[in-house]
C-alpha cells in the first residue's frame, strides 16, 4: 500500500486544530526569513518542510480548546520528545541480559527538550496522541506509557518501515494493542517448566558427556519457547508446513523441544549407540554430526496430520541453509497439480529462520536470501527471523565483527520490522513471537526478532572463554540462568514455591538419567559403517523417453498458439513460427525448441516444472523465449500455460542476481517437492562457483549425509569461443571431482535431441530411489546453431545415449588405428574437421562422443572399443587446459578400458592457471591446433 508516509509520521499530525493554523502562518514567515520564527519551528520546517493544509474538519480533536492554550514551543518540543521515545527508545531499553555499557538515555531525557514534568502535566494527551485511551490524560502520562513500552525488555525499531498502514499497525499493537505479555498463571508455570527442560537437557549432557561438543543453548534458552510459540501461532492459523532453518547453536535443544526428537535418540548419539534399524536409503550412509541433523515432526489432531514441522539438515557453513528452507516453504505453499502457474497460498506454510549474531551481518547469503523475500518468483509471504544473539561469534566480539550497532541492522534496508528482546524475560519473548506471526499474517512480510542473551560457555563446551573475554565472562559466571530468574519471579508473585521450582529441576534430571540408564543397560548395537544402497550407486535404469510422433506434432503446433489478440513481437514471431515445420520432411529441431518440447511433453505426463536463473525467461543467449511479451500491452504469456496437453503447472522466473541463494532455494524447493522437475540455469557456467557451498554441501553430498534426495537440474552454459578467461569453461572438473557413490549425473551434450531425452529421463526418475541431481554443461553459440539441431526421428524414436559414435567414416573396423574421444562442443569442432582430412586418414580413425561423463559409461565404451581390434591409440580431446575439464577424471578410466599396448593420449590446452586466453586470435590458433592434432596419426 503506497501512502504518504512522510506526512503520516511527521509532527504535523500532533499539532491539531488551531495550532496547525498558527504553524501554517509561521511557515509563510519562515519562507521569507528562516530565522524569523521560533528556533523549534525553524528546526521543524527545516526537517519537514511545509505543514499540511489546515481545515476546520481536520482531526476532530477532543480537546482543541485546551490545545489552543498550550504554548506552541512546548507543544512542538513535546511532540518531538514523544516521537523520539518511539524512535530512540531502544537506546535506553532493558534489552541486554548482560548489561550493556552502551546504553544511552540522552534522547529520552525530558531535559534534552527543555521540558519538565510540570510542562507535560499541562499538556493534554490529545496534543501528542491520537485517541488517547482511558487513564492517559496528559503528556506526562503519554511519555510514561511510551517509555514503559519502548524501553523495557522489548525495544522496537519500526522507523524504517515506509508503508503507512504497516507502520500504524505496528505502532498501535505495541503501544496499546496486544503486543504486551498476558499469560495466565498456568501458562506461566508451563513456561517455567519449559525453561527447566531446556536447561535440564544441557546440564545433563554437560555432566554426563564431559568434553563432547554440543553448542549449548545456554544464555539464549528462551529461543525454545519462542520458537514453539511461533510454530503454535502458525499452526493455529492453518499452516500445514512450518520449515525451520537453524545452525549449530542450541540445535540439540531445538530438536528435542520444538521437533520432539526423543531424548533417548539424542542421548544415544552422545553415547555412540545405534538405536534404529539402519536405512541408508532414507537416512544417508555417511551420516553427519548430531548438531547438523534435521528432523521432521507431525502435529496430529486425532489420527489426522494437522501440520508438519521440518527442521532442515544443514552443514557447518553458516547461514547457507537460509535459502534452502525458503525453497522448502515455497514448494509447500504451491499447488502444482493443474496447468498454468502454480497456485500459491501463503497461509499453507511458512519459515522460521534462526541466525547467529555474527553470521547474520557477516555472511553474504543473508542479504541474498532477504532479497528474495518480496520477489514474485521467490516470496514465501513472510519469514520469522530470530537472531540467537549471544554477543560473540566464536571468539570475536561485535566491534570486530560488524560495522553496525545491532546485529540486525542489515534487515532495515529490506524494511523488516525489528524487535530486540531481552532473552532473560521469557514472557516478553513470547509476546514478540506473537507479534511476529501476526505481522506476517497481516502483511505477508518478514519480521526479525533480535533475541539478546549471552553465551554461557565458550564457542563449544571445551573452549575457555576467559582466554579472550575475561571481563564479560566474569559477568556471565555471576549471572543467574533464565530459568532461575523466572522461577524467582514466579515465586515472588506467589505463583510457584521454591520447592516446586526445584522439583521441576529434579524431575527433569531423573527423567534423563532413567533414559540414559536404559540405553546403557540394554543391548543396543554399536555404531557401524553403512554402505550406499544399490539404488544410488547403480547406473540409470533404461527408460524409453521417445514421444509418439502424432502427440509431438500436435504439441509442437499448439505451442505456437497464443490467446486471441495477443501480439508476439514481430521479429520473435518470425523465428518461432519456423518451428511449425520442424516435423515435416527435412525439418530440424534446435536446442531451444527441443527444450520447450521436452517441457511440454513432461507437463503432458503430469510432472510440474519450475525453471529459474538470471534472465531465464528469454535465455541469456535469446534461445528460450518461453515467456512472451505482448508488443502492444506488455502482457505476459507462456505457451506452456495454455497448452491443452499440459497436466501440471509450469513456472519460469527470472531470478535476482544471486547464485548462492537462488541455487539453494531451488535445491530446497526440489527436496521438498520431489515430484517437480526443478531447473536452475547459471547465466554462464563459471558463475556457478559463487554458489560453491550449495554444490559441495547440499547437492553433491546431501543424500550421503542426510538421505536427502534431489533431482535438481543445473544448466551451465559455456563454450570456448574466444571470449576470455570467463564464460569459456563451466568448470566441468569441479563436478567430476565431486562425483562419487552415484551422487549425481554430469553430462556434456552435443545435440538437441540428447538434451530433450536427458530432461525427459530426469523427469521420469523423479520420486524414485534412483533420482539424483543432473549437471548439464550446456552450450552457448551452439544453441542456435543448426549443427546441434536434430531431426524429428531423434525425438520420436530415440532415447538418451551416454555415448554417441560419429557415423562411420570408413567401413572397415579393422583399419581403425585411432579412437578419438571427446565431449560437448569440441566434438562438433572435430566433426567439422572431417572434411579437411584425406579419405585414407579418415578410415584410420573413429570418433566417439562421451555425452555422459558421470556415471562414466564404461560398459558402452567397452562395447565400442571391442569392435576395433587394431587400435593403437586412444586420444581424449578437450578444450580446457590439461589440469581442468574432464581429462584428470577420464584418464584412469580410459586406461582401464584398453589393453596396455594402446597409447592413451591427451590433446588439448597445456596446463594453465586461467581457463582461457584473453586474445581471440590466440584462442583461434589453439583451437585449430587441438582439432588438427586430434586427427594426426602417430
Ligand atoms: C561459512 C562459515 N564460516 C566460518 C565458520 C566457523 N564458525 C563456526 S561458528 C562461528 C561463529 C558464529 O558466531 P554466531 O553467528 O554469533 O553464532 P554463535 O556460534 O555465537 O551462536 C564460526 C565463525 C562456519 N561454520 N561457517
Amino acid at each position: 500500500m503506497a501512502t504518504d508516509n512522510r506526512s503520516s509520521q511527521s509532527p504535523w499530525q500532533k499539532l491539531y486544530g488551531p495550532n496547525l493554523g498558527y504553524v501554517q502562518d509561521q511557515y509563510d514567515v519562515y519562507r521569507m526569513d528562516a530565522n524569523a520564527v521560533e528556533p523549534e519551528l525553524k528546526e521543524l520546517f527545516d526537517e519537514w518542510g511545509a505543514p499540511p493544509a489546515y481545515s476546520s474538519t481536520t482531526s476532530a480533536v477532543q480537546s482543541s480548546e485546551n490545545v489552543s492554550t498550550v504554548p506552541l514551543g512546548k507543544a512542538v518540543a513535546v511532540a518531538k520528545y514523544v516521537d523520539n521515545i518511539r524512535i530512540y527508545g531502544h537506546l535506553d531499553a532493558d534489552i541486554h541480559a548482560i548489561p550493556d555499557k552502551d546504553k544511552d538515555a540522552h534522547m529520552l531525557d525530558m531535559a534534552t527538550y527543555e521540558l519538565n514534568e510540570a510542562d507535560l502535566l499541562d499538556i493534554p494527551a490529545s496534543v501528542v496522541l491520537e485517541n488517547p485511551p482511558a487513564g492517559i490524560h496528559n503528556a506526562l502520562d503519554v511519555v510514561n506509557h511510551l517509555k514503559a513500552v519502548y524501553t523495557q525488555s522489548s525495544a522496537y525499531e519500526f522507523g524504517h518501515i515506509h508503508d503507512f498502514e504497516e507502520h500504524k499497525w505496528l505502532t498501535d499493537k505495541v503501544e496499546f494493542g496486544s503486543a504486551q505479555s498476558s499469560l495466565s498463571n498456568d501458562e506461566r508455570i508451563a513456561l517455567l517448566k519449559r525453561l527447566t527442560n531446556v536447561e535440564g537437557l544441557e546440564h545433563f549432557l554437560h555432566k554426563t558427556f564431559v568434553g563432547q561438543k554440543r553448542f549449548s543453548i545456554e544464555g539464549v534458552d528462551t529461543l525454545v519457547p519462542l520458537l514453539e510459540q511461533v510454530v503454535k501461532d502458525g499452526v493455529e492459523n492453518g499452516a500445514k508446513d512450518v520449515t525451520i532453518g537453524t545452525a549449530h547453536r542450541g540445535r540439540l535443544n531445538v530438536l528435542a523441544h520444538v521437533l520432539n526428537k526423543p531424548y533417548k535418540n539424542i542421548i544415544a548419539e552422545f553415547a555412540h549407540v545405534a538405536l534404529d534399524d539402519d536405512n541408508a536409503v532414507d537416512k544417508g550412509w555417511a551420516g553427519d554430526v548430531k548438531y547438523h541433523l534435521g528432523e521432521s515432526r507431525e502435529i496430529k489432531e486425532g489420527e489426522a496430520v494437522k501440520a508438519r514441522i521440518t527442521l532442515a539438515n544443514n552443514p557447518s557453513h553458516l547461514e547457507v541453509v537460509d535459502a534452502v528452507v525458503e525453497g522448502y516453504a515455497r514448494s509447500a505453499q504451491e499447488d502444482r497439480s493443474t496447468m498454468g502457474l502454480p497456485k500459491q497460498d501463503f497461509s499453507r506454510a511458512f519459515t522460521i529462520m534462526v541466525h547467529g549474531d555474527a553470521a547474520f551481518p557477516g555472511e553474504g547469503i543473508v542479504p541474498e536470501t532477504l532479497n528474495l523475500s518480496q520477489l514474485p518468483g521467490f516470496t514465501t509471504g513472510g519469514t520469522v527471523h530470530v537472531i540467537a544473539n549471544n554477543l560473540i561469534g566464536f571468539t570475536t566480539e561485535s566491534i570486530d565483527g560488524r560495522s553496525t550497532r545491532y546485529a540486525s541492522d542489515l534487515a532495515k534496508g529490506f524494511e523488516i520490522p525489528i524487535v530486540h528482546v531481552n532473552a532473560d524475560d521469557p514472557e516478553a519473548c513470547l509476546a514478540v513471537a506473537d507479534l511476529a506471526y501476526e505481522y506476517r499474517k497481516a502483511f505477508g512480510k518478514d519480521f526479525l526478532i533480535d533475541l539478546i542473551g549471552y553465551r554461557r560457555f565458550g564457542h563449544n563446551e571445551m573452549d575457555d572463554p576467559f582466554v579472550t573475554q575475561p571481563k564479560l565472562y566474569e559477568l556471565v559466571n555471576a549471572h543467574d540462568t533464565v530459568r532461575a530468574i523466572y522461577a524467582q519471579r514466579l515465586q515472588s508473585e506467589g505463583i510457584v514455591t521454591a520447592e516446586q521450582a526445584e522439583q521441576f529441576v529434579q524431575d527433569m534430571q531423573a527423567e534423563l538419567q532413567a533414559i540414559y540408564d536404559e540405553i546403557k543397560n540394554s543391548n543396543h548395537a554399536e555404531v557401524h559403517e553403512l554402505l550406499p544402497p544399490e539404488e544410488v550407486t547403480e547406473h540409470w535404469p533404461a527408460i524409453d523417453t521417445s514421444v509418439d510422433e502424432g502427440l509431438l506434432t500436435t504439441i509442437n503446433l499448439n505451442l505456437l498458439k497464443w490467446p486471441e489478440g495477443f501480439h508476439v513481437y514481430e521479429k520473435l514471431n518470425k523465428i518461432l513460427s519456423r518451428r511449425a515445420s520442424a516435423f515435416e520432411e527435412g525439418g530440424k529441431v534446435d536446442w531451444g525448441h527441443a527444450e520447450i518440447l521436452a517441457f511440454a511433453t513432461i507437463l503432458n505426463e503430469g510432472t510440474p516444472i519450475r525453471l529459474t536463473g538470471q534472465d531465464a525467461q528469454r535465455g541469456t543467449f535469446s534461445h528460450r523465449n518461453i515467456m512472451l511479451h505482448d508488443e502492444t500491452t506488455g502482457a505476459l504469456y507462456s505457451p506452456l500455460h495454455g497448452l491443452p496437453e499440459a497436466k501440471a503447472s509450469f513456472a519460469v522466473h527470472n531470478s535476482p542476481l544471486s547464485e548462492t541463494a537462488v541455487l539453494g532455494f531451488e535445491y530446497g524447493y526440489n527436496v521438498f517437492s520431489q515430484e517437480t522437475l526443478v531447473l536452475w540455469e547459471a547465466q554462464y557456467g563459471d558463475f556457478a562457483n559463487v554458489a560453491q557451498p550449495i554444490f559441495d554441501q547440499f547437492i553433491a553430498a546431501g543424500r550421503a549425509k542426510w538421505g536427502q534426495k534431489s533431482g535438481l537440474v543445473m544448466l551451465l552454459p559455456h563454450g570456448y569461443e574466444g571470449q576470455g578467461a570467463e564464460h569459456s569453461s563451466a568448470r566441468l572438473e569441479r563436478y567430476l571431482q565431486l562425483a562419487a557413490e552415484g551422487n549425481w549425473t554430469v553430462a556434456n551434450l552435443s545435440s538437441a535431441a540428447q538434451y530433450f531425452h536427458i530432461l525427459r529421463r530426469q523427469a521420469a526418475m523423479l520420486g524414485t530411489d534412483s533420482i539424483r541431481p543432473l549437471v548439464i554443461m550446456t552450450p552457448k553459440s551452439l544453441l542456435r546453431n543448426q549443427v546441434v539441431a536434430s531431426e524429428a526421428k531423434a525425438f520420436t524414436e530415440g532415447h538418451f545415449e551416454t555415448v554417441l559414435e560419429q557415423p562411420a567414416l570408413g567401413d572397415d573396423p579393422s583399419k581403425v588405428e585411432r579412437l578419438i574421444l571427446s565431449s560437448g562442443k569440441v566434438s562438433l569442432d572435430i566433426a567439422a574437421q572431417i572434411k579437411e582430412q584425406e579419405q585414407e586418414n579418415l578410415e584410420k580413425v573413429h570418433l566417439v562422443r562421451v555425452e555422459q561423463l558421470y556415471p562414466f559409461p564404461e560398459h558402452e565404451l567397452k562395447e565400442i572399443i571391442k569392435k576395433f581390434k587394431n587400435v593403437k591409440g586412444l586420444v581424449w580431446v578437450q578444450e580446457e587446459p590439461k589440469n581442468m575439464g574432464a581429462w584428470m577424471f577420464v584418464e584412469p578410466q580410459l586406461r582401464a578400458l584398453v589393453p596396455k599396448r594402446v597409447n592413451v593420449q591427451y590433446i588439448g590446452r597445456s596446463e594453465a592457471a586461467s581457463p582461457a586466453v584473453g586474445e581471440s586470435g590466440i584462442h583461434k590458433i589453439e583451437q585449430e591446433r587441438i582439432v588438427t592434432e586430434a586427427f594426426k596419426l602417430n
